[in-house]
């Protein structure tokens, strides 16, 4: 039975040894010689030390090319030409679904052709010395990004490779992007990545991990998001994790965006241990994009004036080419530089917004309410507590294609635009919170004279592609 206890250091290496069987770069890793090797990399290229010393929001985007050279020729690009700040590599998806016979399959592929043939950069497949020589050609920090429920190999290869910072955890990559993985696997799974991250950090390699903030994308109730993140933020502080990065997708109403921000720092700040170090990101809008390069910018501002004013330390950017899918590089810079000029001409100007503490307040109030039952569900374990909460549905993400969770909640926005809950299913809120977000939905059905509905929901999932904030009715309404 999972607990929320830290793995000894014979686990840690009977796992570890494990997985050396599962792809032939894994013989090659070697933890002591990896310290050394970490040792090496001058402070501009140790991402915590960057992170969590910076004065300004830092923007990083996603990138990732299957070639080693085309990932150098790519992330420079980034660099240079998008002035990003902090660097990714994102991974392809048969690596994120653990099958690197495929990844390699595609790799010599790329090879050969000339072409991208997978979505992603296959840091397994590229081994130690790929991942290193990746490292030292590249002037940044590079982080790891992907979407790996069972990402304990691809620690393994990439920490050994040089890598300082690791997305990911047991609830964010596994709800929103599995069916039928098991929540319980995955917090085993995470425990690994999470140890062996503090077992470098008491080295004196202080690797950063970051939990995935937006979930689904889709409509995410900040309570929920926040809820979450510091649940993973807990388990991952047991297994001796220091420094720690608590995420958030932009919705798109902007008292809501800061508040929510606000409020996740807070939380993060009150729940975590003393010793660890907590930084926020701020995800520019993970929902549906406009298909117009033009209107994608605009989301992407709104993105940018939302960081200006809560000061996330980090803002993973979007770029224009977004409703394509993964972008080119020179639409990725350009989505890096919209989002620098907002934050630059905004973030000196001493702007007062209306409603902002209530707001976060009501978040604080509903993440806490969330966090609780999570804790007495586990009777004190989070680890069993997390288990309980989605089983029982008090814990659960809307859209979620997971049947770990029970997908009873929907959100839909009220009448400013504020993402509220219209079906709570079992969701740990009281009367009086749930009161509140009835109220503030009414009042948007009454503004287009209909109900509440499945309706309304879709027409929101929808609108910030359609050119709008809030699904409003297509006809009949004023
Ligand atoms: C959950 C993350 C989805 C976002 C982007 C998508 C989307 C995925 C790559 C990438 C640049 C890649 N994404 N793979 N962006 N290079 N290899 O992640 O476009 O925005």
């Amino acid at each position: 039975m999972v607990r929320d206890e830290q793995l000894t250091e014979s686990e840690l290496g009977r796992i570890a040894e494990s997985l050396r069987d599962d792809w032939p770069t894994a013989q090659a890793v070697d933890f002591e010689e990896s310290v050394e090797y970490h040792g090496s990399l001058p402070d501009e290229k140790r991402f915590a030390h960057v992170l969590e010393s910076a004065d300004k929001p830092l923007l990083q985007p996603r990138a990732g090319v299957p070639r080693l050279d085309k990932q150098v020729e790519l992330l420079t690009h980034l660099w240079e030409e998008g002035g990003a700040d902090l660097l990714p590599t994102t991974i392809d998806s048969y690596t994120r679904d653990n099958e690197y016979a495929k990844a390699q399959e595609g790799l010599d592929e790329a090879r050969e052709s000339g072409k991208d043939t997978l979505n992603g950069f296959p840091a397994v497949n590229h081994g130690v010395d790929g991942c290193r020589e990746l490292i030292e050609r590249v002037p940044g920090p590079i982080e790891v990004r992907h979407g790996t429920p069972d990402a304990r190999l691809l620690a393994m290869v990439t920490f050994a490779g040089g890598f300082q910072s690791f997305e990911g955890g047991p609830i964010s990559y596994n709800i929103p992007y599995t069916k039928s993985r098991s929540l319980a696997d995955t917090i085993e799974h995470w425990q690994f990545v999470d140890r062996l991250t503090g077992l470098y950090t008491e080295f004196g390699v202080r690797i950063n991990r970051e939990p995935f903030g937006p979930l689904t994308g889709t409509l995410v109730p900040p309570s929920i998001a926040i809820a979450i993140g510091v649940v993973e933020g807990l388990l991952a502080a047991t297994q001796g994790v220091k420094s720690l990065t608590l995420g958030y997708g932009q919705v798109g109403n902007l008292v809501q965006d800061v508040a929510a921000l606000r409020a996740l720092r807070a939380l993060g700040e009150e729940y975590l241990p003393d010793d660890v170090t907590v930084t926020t990101v701020f995800h520019e809008w993970m929902g549906g994009f406009p298909p117009d390069e033009a209107r994608a910018n605009g989301v992407i501002s709104l993105g940018g004036a939302t960081a200006a004013f809560a000061r996330p330390d980090k803002v993973i950017t979007k770029s224009p080419q977004e409703f394509r899918g993964v972008p080119t590089m020179e639409a990725n810079a350009a989505g890096l530089r919209t989002t620098r000029q907002l934050i630059d001409m905004l973030i000196e100007q001493d702007v007062t917004l209306d409603g902002i503490d209530e707001e976060q307040a009501f978040i604080e109030r509903s993440a806490r309410s969330l966090l609780d039952s999570v804790v007495s569900l586990g009777d004190g374990d989070v680890a069993q507590g997390t288990l309980r909460a989605f089983e029982t549905g008090a814990l659960d993400v809307p859209f979620a294609p997971s049947q770990s969770a029970k997908g009873a909640v929907l959100p839909a926005r009220d009448d400013k635009g504020r993402v509220r809950i219209l079906e709570f299913g079992e969701l740990a809120l009281d009367d009086e919170i749930r009161e509140i977000h009835r109220t503030h939905l009414d009042a948007r059905a009454k503004t287009e004279g209909r109900a509440c509905s499945f309706r309304m929901v879709a027409d929101d999932v929808d609108a910030i592609s359609d050119g709008r904030l809030i699904g409003r009715p297509k006809e009949g309404w004023t």
